[in-house]
């Protein structure tokens, strides 16, 4: 296990499988970690805390550095642990964004209907809210299952024919940020018990993936998590800012950063970084001090807050 580098601490639920793509990867590089446990759904007062408001998870946090979205997680982790490497040659990436746009949401689809009846109204509520769909009865996710099952298994499809080629991951020799990311919708799809025997490189592939366990994890309280982000300063931006950016942001304005899709939240502050691939936003509060925190672009709205 490597110990020498900064204390990475992981705010997510166990039954999260974007958290299993991140805890996947940490299992890969061997890496200890803690794990800070966050309520399923809001509210999540020691979490926004942190973020400014953003609420999905998982969040990395590294003393007063707070990262939003596997993506840049991912990129993380790889640059301050590059070995074994995720890099690599390969088609790695766009795997990763098909899966984040089209077949995480087939995923889940298809599990939420299998597993609707152990969940309780206020989880749906709050899940019917986050995806604007106020009218979102158990009913309409229980009759969605067999077209969302037939649509899965379609797409999966292309999956078993890629894996099916030869190399024992998708990146490749070694598994890359789209092996990841596939894995965590297929965990999921295999949590509501969807079939995998048809597909038998897949399947094996999964296993593979599962081998690499979830790395060294060491509970930690939420608020022992917020006492280092109070009692730590942000690190110098590992990013060359290109400011003014083409969106009409530069250094120095107050903006708000919110997902593209599901969850409204916005996250204001401070830009302090801005590049074609990553934003920083500077926050201040009572309970974290001063915290930086980081998005990807891809995926995430940034606008100019008009001054008050
Ligand atoms: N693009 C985000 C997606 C994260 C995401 O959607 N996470 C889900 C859990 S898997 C979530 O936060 N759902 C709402 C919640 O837990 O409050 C990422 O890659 O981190």
């Amino acid at each position: 296990m490597n110990t020498s580098a900064p204390s990475l601490i992981l705010h997510h639920y166990n039954e999260s499988p974007y958290a299993e793509k991140i805890r996947s990867l940490l299992g890969y590089k061997g890496l200890a970690w803690q794990s800070v446990i966050t309520p399923k759904q809001m509210p999540k007062p020691d979490l926004t805390a942190l973020t400014g408001g953003y609420r999905k998870v998982p969040v990395l946090q590294i003393g007063a550095d707070v990262y939003c979205d596997t993506r840049l997680i991912a990129q993380v982790i790889e640059e301050l642990h590059p070995t074994p490497a995720t890099t690599g040659a390969s088609w790695s990436e766009v795997v990763a964004h098909w899966v984040d746009v089209n077949l995480f949401g087939k995923s889940v689809a298809f599990t939420f209907s299998q597993i609707i009846d152990f969940l309780d109204d206020t989880f749906l509520a709050d899940r019917a809210a986050m995806s604007s769909h106020s009218g979102l009865t158990r009913d309409m996710v229980k009759l969605s299952g067999p077209l969302a099952r037939q649509n899965l298994a379609s797409e999966l499809r292309w999956v078993e024919q890629g894996l099916s080629a030869g190399a024992p991951f998708v990146n490749g020799t070694h598994p890359g940020h789209g092996d990841f990311t596939l894995y965590c919708a297929l965990w999921f799809a295999r949590f509501g018990r969807f079939d995998f025997s048809g597909l038998p490189a897949t399947d094996a592939w999964m296993k593979r993936m599962k081998a690499f366990g979830q790395g060294d994890r060491t509970e930690m309280a939420a608020e022992a998590a917020l006492d280092v982000a109070r009692d730590s300063t942000p690190l110098p931006l590992p990013y060359e800012s290109q400011s003014p950016d083409p969106s009409g942001i530069a250094l120095g304005m107050r903006v708000s950063v919110q997902p593209e899709v599901m969850g409204k939240e916005t996250v204001e502050g401070e830009l302090v970084g801005v590049s074609p691939e990553r934003l920083t936003l500077r926050l201040n509060s009572e309970r974290c001090g001063q915290v930086h925190v980081h998005f990807p672009r891809v995926g995430y709205k940034v606008r100019r807050m008009q001054p008050t």
